[in-house]
């Protein structure tokens, strides 16, 4: 096994370009650019490649997207030799698939580990993006990718009395590469979106008692993982170009039958059969159930209610299921997929703590109080997840043409032209960024799109002779004015979500992912670029 931190391979400070992060994203990325003849550093926080799948290693994780798809298509070597065992692999898994990755393409050299990246300045003078590490190193580079991750900067919300836990306080996103052991304790969970539900029955089999604090209740499909049947996988290997190509025409970049244009125009009794027919399968192709649950609020109380009742028929307490059971429209906030998640809550040993209206007051070293209740714990799960999208970007303190600060210019929410470049920045991309679809499809897909598109660009930039890209702010004003009104459209922009950032305090609220869909995203990407790079200058 190649060892992770044997890097500095690559001699020297100055790079064609550089990459910030080593998730999926920056592995292709520093795998096409060297394609390309380029000198490429990757500089990489966490201490191995994978990204979200280094760093979420908590009990339970594993992914809710189709493996066969949640995969790279770019090399069918690779997509024919690797073997997935589950239909929703684990982190384990998925991590190995990474380091496979990594292992087969020889990107280990060129990534730095361990190396947190503090700030990115331009010099116009140089034309050259100058990094700096939080150990003090600089590197230099014609070009910058930031591939940070949509969902990477953790959201710590403010606990009055943290710190003065007696016990461990772990985050489902920063989950200590020894596990913990949860045997003999009362363990308190706080946070029940989709790395609660998937944590919470196995700390709940491990725990002597588990709590968990609810603010809001979240929609759980079951996943029904099972292990891949052989038969199943030689016919998606048969046929993935095919299959690869139709989910692309897909609006998630995710093959899921739709199963009709409008829960309104089908009978009750149609509705229960798609939705009983979807539930038994499993996983997020419900939300295809029909055309219009984001656009018809009837449309979307018909699935709802029909979860809602799914609940109240497994959970044996009525008070217990009433909570369990959400309000908010289905599909406003991402959905969840879990595995005895609601049967989890029979147990005697698991109890609910409604957090919507009496909020955490404070930690004591004893446990967690809500009002006059103290509930006892001898450790602390945060499962509150991430400051999405802009987070990981504004951690880093980003200068452009004229020392323009990233963070001072997204104050009020992100501004990028297609989610893929910032006006004031040049020679620097984003992937997946704010104003791509980004978090709303198969992410895997996504990043090949948007690091294909960088490295066609950057090919197309050397035939033309030139080496200064920038997005004209008209054209970005124009994008982020489209992006705004197709979220209007939706109703998915109306209730608190992470999506809006509503999650993370004092954060502006902006529908941050492109909602138009993947297909029609990437064509736009498509005409911009055959067009001669519309809405870009060169130099
Ligand atoms: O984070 P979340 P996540 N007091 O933001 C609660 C992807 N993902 O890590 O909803 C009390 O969804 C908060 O409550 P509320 C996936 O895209 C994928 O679970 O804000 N509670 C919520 O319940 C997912 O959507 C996979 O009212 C507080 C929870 O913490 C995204 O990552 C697995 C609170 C945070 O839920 C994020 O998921 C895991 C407070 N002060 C993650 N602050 C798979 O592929 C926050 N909360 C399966």
């Amino acid at each position: 096994m190649t060892n992770a931190n044997d890097n500095f391979a690559t001699p020297g400070t100055d790079f064609d370009a550089i990459v910030v992060g080593a998730g999926f994203a920056g592995m292709y990325m520093l795998h096409r650019l060297r394609g390309q003849g380029m000198r490429v550093r990757v500089i990489e926080a966490g201490g191995s490649v994978g990204g979200t799948w280094y760093w979420n290693r908590y009990p339970g994780a594993r992914v809710d997207t189709e493996t066969m798809f949640y995969s790279y298509q770019f090399s069918s070597e690779l997509q024919q030799e690797w073997e997935w065992t589950e239909r929703y692999p684990s982190q384990r898994e998925l991590h190995a698939y990474a380091r496979h990755v990594a292992d087969r393409f020889d990107l280990w050299p060129d990534i730095t580990f361990d190396t947190p990246v503090e700030s990115a300045v331009w010099s116009e003078e140089d034309q050259r993006w100058s990094i700096g590490t939080a150990d003090g190193q600089q590197m230099t580079a014609r070009y910058c990718v930031m591939a940070t991750g949509c969902l990477s900067s953790v959201n710590t919300p403010h606990f009055p009395g943290l710190e003065s836990f007696s016990g461990p306080v772990y985050h489902t996103a920063r989950w200590p590469e020894s596990g913990a052991d949860f045997t003999g304790q009362r363990v308190a969970v706080i946070g029940t979106g989709s790395s609660g539900v998937q944590s919470i029955p196995i700390i709940a089999e491990q725990a002597d008692h588990l709590t968990v604090f609810q603010r809001t209740a979240n929609y759980v499909i079951p996943a029904r993982n099972r292990p891949l049947d052989a038969d199943e996988v030689v016919e998606i290997k048969a046929n993935y170009p095919a299959l690869r190509a139709k989910a692309s025409r897909s609006f998630s970049g995710n093959y899921f039958p739709v199963g009709g244009p409008s829960a309104m125009a089908a009978t009750a009794a149609e509705r229960d059969r798609e939705y009983e027919s979807r539930w038994q399968t499993g996983g997020l192709a419900f939300m295809a159930a029909y055309a219009d649950f984001m656009t018809s609020e009837a449309a979307n109380e018909t699935a709802s209610e029909f979860i809602r009742d799914k609940i109240r028929g497994i959970v044996t307490d009525p008070g217990t299921a009433e909570l369990l059971a959400p309000k908010q429209l289905f599909m406003c906030k991402r959905l969840c997929v879990g595995t005895d998640y609601y049967e989890t809550y029979n147990r005697e040993n698991v109890s609910l703590i409604d957090v919507s209206e009496t909020v955490i007051d404070e930690i004591l070293p004893e446990g967690v109080r809500v009002g006059a209740t103290v509930h006892d714990a001898d450790a602390i799960v945060l499962a509150t997840g991430f400051d999405a999208m802009t987070g990981a970007l504004k951690k880093i303190d980003i200068r452009g043409v004229g020392n323009a600060s990233l963070r001072d210019l997204w104050e009020d929410g992100p501004r990028a032209y297609l989610g893929l470049a910032i006006a004031k920045f040049p020679n620097m991309f984003i992937i997946t960024g704010p104003g791509s679809p980004s978090v709303l499809t198969n992410m895997i897909p996504s990043i090949e799109q948007h690091v294909d598109w960088i490295t066609n660009c950057l090919v197309h930039m050397r035939a033309q002779g030139v080496t200064r890209i920038e997005p004209d702010a008209a054209a970005q004003e124009d994008w982020v004015a489209h992006v705004n009104e197709v979220a209007d459209l939706s109703m998915r922009a109306t209730c608190s979500s992470w999506y809006l950032g509503s999650n993370v305090e004092g954060k502006p609220r902006v529908f941050m992912p492109y909602i138009g869909g993947f297909p029609a995203y990437a064509r736009k990407c498509d005409e911009v670029a055959e067009a001669g790079y519309t809405g870009f200058s060169f130099r």
